[in-house]
């Protein structure tokens, strides 16, 4: 939920700007595209003038989004992005809440002079924004945008585009609305979306609906080979080297959905993904119930998240991770029993 107080320092930073620009993380997903998008088109709609800015590209499971090609991205326009950063009033950063989140663009943000405006749902917020509306337990930064849209007074600028990327944000990062993070509130933002003429079958079409036979087939190769199920600790691992990805012409977004299949196999309830990328090997945690996936991946991966759903990287090799995590079995098991005890 989104506190009127929170908003008055927005309002005041957004009254003197003319030059806004928008940050979200490297790897954007649907919540961080989304709400760039949605946040653009409302502030242009007031008469700013706005630039999204991205580490890197968006994977193509979000191209359908309207706008997403104008966004501006640091890895391969580094001088049109730095200009954007610099000449900004105000900047927002959405949906993360460290500026080590934007890997290869933080320096450049780091230079900036605008004053930082943050709406973030992630745990342990660093303080470089002036001003933010922060709620780690909201569903996304899209609901979490809708609140703030509608605090300044410009719920009449979201229209059926910028409703369907809100809800984008929201259905992705909420897992299709399974996970704990699932409000009452949830469903309102989401009621108000589709009275703005919200085609919400066309989202979920556009995002899960249809996907090249290199991705269904790495998937396909992925639960077959590289899936371990260990059904006494209640886990199982998915993990891809390069050389997998390579084979079925890997591109960004294709590995999404992949730890959830594991976490779909019928009594595991933590799942864990791992890939190699260029300089490291990054992971994803899920869970369900109790146990935290946040505290394990910040505790052993250096990651961080939400209760349910965590990343991590590690800079060993893909061998010594997947090794690693076999020998933290038990204690995932331990974990998930304890979080199940009756408490008190
Ligand atoms: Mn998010």
């Amino acid at each position: 939920m989104v506190d009127a107080s929170d908003l008055v320092e927005f309002q005041r930073h957004l009254d003197g700007a003319h030059h806004i620009a928008i940050t979200s993380h490297r790897s954007p997903d649907a919540d961080a595209v989304g709400t760039s998008l949605a946040l653009a088109r409302y502030l242009r709609a007031t008469g700013k003038e706005v630039t999204c800015l991205l580490p890197d590209a968006p994977d193509e499971a979000l191209d359908w989004m309207p706008g997403v090609e104008d966004i501006v991205l640091f890895d391969r326009d580094p001088g049109k992005a730095q200009d954007a950063l610099h000449r900004a009033d105000v900047l927002f950063a959405l949906d993360y809440n460290g500026l080590n989140r934007l890997g290869p663009m933080a320096d450049a943000a780091r230079t900036a002079t605008g004053a930082w405006l943050m709406v973030d749902h992630h745990m342990g917020p660093e303080d470089f924004p002036t001003a933010r509306v922060h709620d780690a337990r909201c569903s996304s930064t899209a609901e979490l945008l809708w609140g703030v849209i509608a605090g300044l007074g410009g719920k009449d600028a979201v229209d059926a585009t910028s409703a369907s990327l809100l809800y984008a944000g929201m259905m992705t990062d909420t897992g299709s609305f399974r996970f704990s993070s699932v409000s009452s509130e949830t469903h309102r933002v989401i009621a108000e979306m589709m009275d703005r003429g919200l085609d919400h079958t066309a989202v979920h079409e556009a995002i899960f609906g249809e996907q090249s036979m290199d991705r269904m087939k790495l998937h396909a190769f992925a639960v077959v080979e590289r899936m371990e199920v260990y059904p006494e600790f209640q886990t199982a691992f998915v993990h891809l080297t390069a050389e997998d990805m390579a084979r079925f012409h890997y591109r960004a977004g294709y590995t999404e959905g992949l730890v959830n299949r594991a976490l779909g196999v019928a009594g595991v309830k933590v799942a864990v993904f791992a890939k190699e990328s260029t300089d490291r090997v990054k992971m994803s945690f899920r869970s369900v119930g109790d146990f935290s996936v946040r505290d394990f991946a910040e505790q052993h991966f250096d990651g961080g998240g939400h209760h349910n759903a965590a990343g991590g990287a590690s800079t060993e090799s893909i061998g010594v991770v997947m090794a690693r995590l076999r020998g933290l079995l038990p204690e995932i098991a331990a974990g998930i029993q304890a979080a199940e005890a009756p408490k008190g």
